[in-house]
């Protein structure tokens, strides 16, 4: 039995990532973070009594930051694969925490790598790395695209993205990262303007909410569906070699678009309930992202297998069920 190790596994990507190894037969561990609310409503539907001889759930309190956890927990539990999932992964809020950011999703890999070294075990890891390493970079962006980051977020990432290629080449540590470009579902945080779209959505329809207040909606995204990109990770792993992959869909659109078609998935009009508010744009934006996922296409065999209408559609219908009580993700 293969056994893995999940940082975020509490997290969008994390909880798709663990449904899938679970059914692929791993043992899978994931590392949480102890709140004084319960954080693991995306996982808790996979949940196993540990005191059941056959789990094959494992969660480990410990930190990005904290070393020495990090540390027990690799030499302990010998992943044959771990997945660094974890972040502090709003890139809007890595303005107003830029140094816990870079803590976190910066120095939290290299921690983890450091575990890897130190405990001498071998493993294959992935790093999240995010097309946010492009920024301004003319779009479409391939694994050849240079990387000019726009935030405290994306430069922690593209620290992260050469701290993962350094002890792959230094230390021969089976490493790979997976520049992947946004993905959405019904598990993503409120927050991202996806998300925060759906759900206002589905709170105006109800009449719970008259507004929706938005930043930049000229900003372009090539969004995808989440549970196709973490298939997309697993395949990364393996391979015969460590190598570093594009994950995108190939299809570009504006936020705008996504607000016409989520609201007109369900007959409204946005201009009627959309407005303004500058709070949310951001001192410097990435306005193009656009996957050219060719290499990962012919190396991976990986394509999406959910277009941009129907993400949107999947988000709407579940946020909608959702207001009336009706849904579970
Ligand atoms: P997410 O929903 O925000 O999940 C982030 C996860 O990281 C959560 O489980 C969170 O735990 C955990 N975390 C935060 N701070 C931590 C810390 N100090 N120590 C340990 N864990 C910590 O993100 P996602 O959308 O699933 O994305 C997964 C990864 O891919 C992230 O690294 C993200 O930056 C990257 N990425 C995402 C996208 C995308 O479009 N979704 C694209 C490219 C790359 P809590 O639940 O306790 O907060
Ligand atoms: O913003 C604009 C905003 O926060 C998308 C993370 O998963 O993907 C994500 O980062 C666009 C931006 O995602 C609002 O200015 C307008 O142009 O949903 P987002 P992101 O910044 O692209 C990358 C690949 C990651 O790696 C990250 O971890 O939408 N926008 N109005 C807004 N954005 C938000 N959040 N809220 C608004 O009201």
């Amino acid at each position: 039995m293969k056994r893995a190790l999940i940082t975020g596994i509490s997290g969008q990507d994390g909880s798709y990532l663990a449904e899938l190894l679970l059914s692929k037969g791993y043992e899978v561990h994931g590392l949480i973070r102890r709140a004084s609310t319960f954080n693991t409503g995306r996982i808790d539907h996979l949940f196993q009594d540990p005191h059941v001889p056959d789990a094959r759930l494992h969660l480990h309190y410990g930190d990005l930051c904290n070393s020495e956890q990090l540390t027990n927990i690799v030499y302990n539990v010998r992943p044959d694969e771990i997945y660094n999932l974890g972040a502090q992964s709003h890139v809007k809020v890595s303005f107003d925490m830029p140094e816990y950011t870079g803590d976190v999703t910066g120095l939290g890999t290299t921690r983890l790598l450091e575990a890897i070294r130190r405990s001498g075990i071998a493993t294959r890891f992935y790093q999240a790395s995010s097309s946010e390493l492009y920024g301004d970079a003319p779009a479409p962006q391939n694994e050849l695209t240079g990387f000019r980051p726009r935030s405290p977020y994306g430069a922690a990432k593209l620290y992260s993205y050469w701290m993962t290629a350094n002890y792959r080449e230094g230390y021969g540590i089976w490493a790979c990262n997976g520049i992947l470009f946004n993905h959405e579902s019904p598990r993503r945080g409120p927050t991202f303007v996806t998300r925060k779209i759906t759900m206002g959505v589905a709170n105006i329809l109800a009449g719970r909410q008259h507004k929706l207040y938005l930043g930049n909606l000229d900003a372009r995204r090539d969004w995808g569906y989440a549970p196709d990109y973490v298939e997309a990770m697993w395949r990364m792993l393996q391979q015969d070699r460590p190598d570093d992959y594009v994950i995108g869909t190939g299809e570009v659109r504006t936020v705008k678009e996504f607000v016409e078609a989520a609201f007109g998935h369900v007959g409204l009009d946005w201009r009627e309930h959309v407005a303004i508010d500058p709070r949310y744009y951001r001192p410097t934006e990435v306005e193009y992202l656009l996957a050219d996922a060719s290499k990962a296409k012919r190396a991976l065999g990986w394509a999406p297998t959910v277009t941009f209408r129907e993400l949107v559609k999947i988000m709407v219908d579940h946020d909608v069920q959702a207001v009336r009580g009706e849904s579970r993700v």
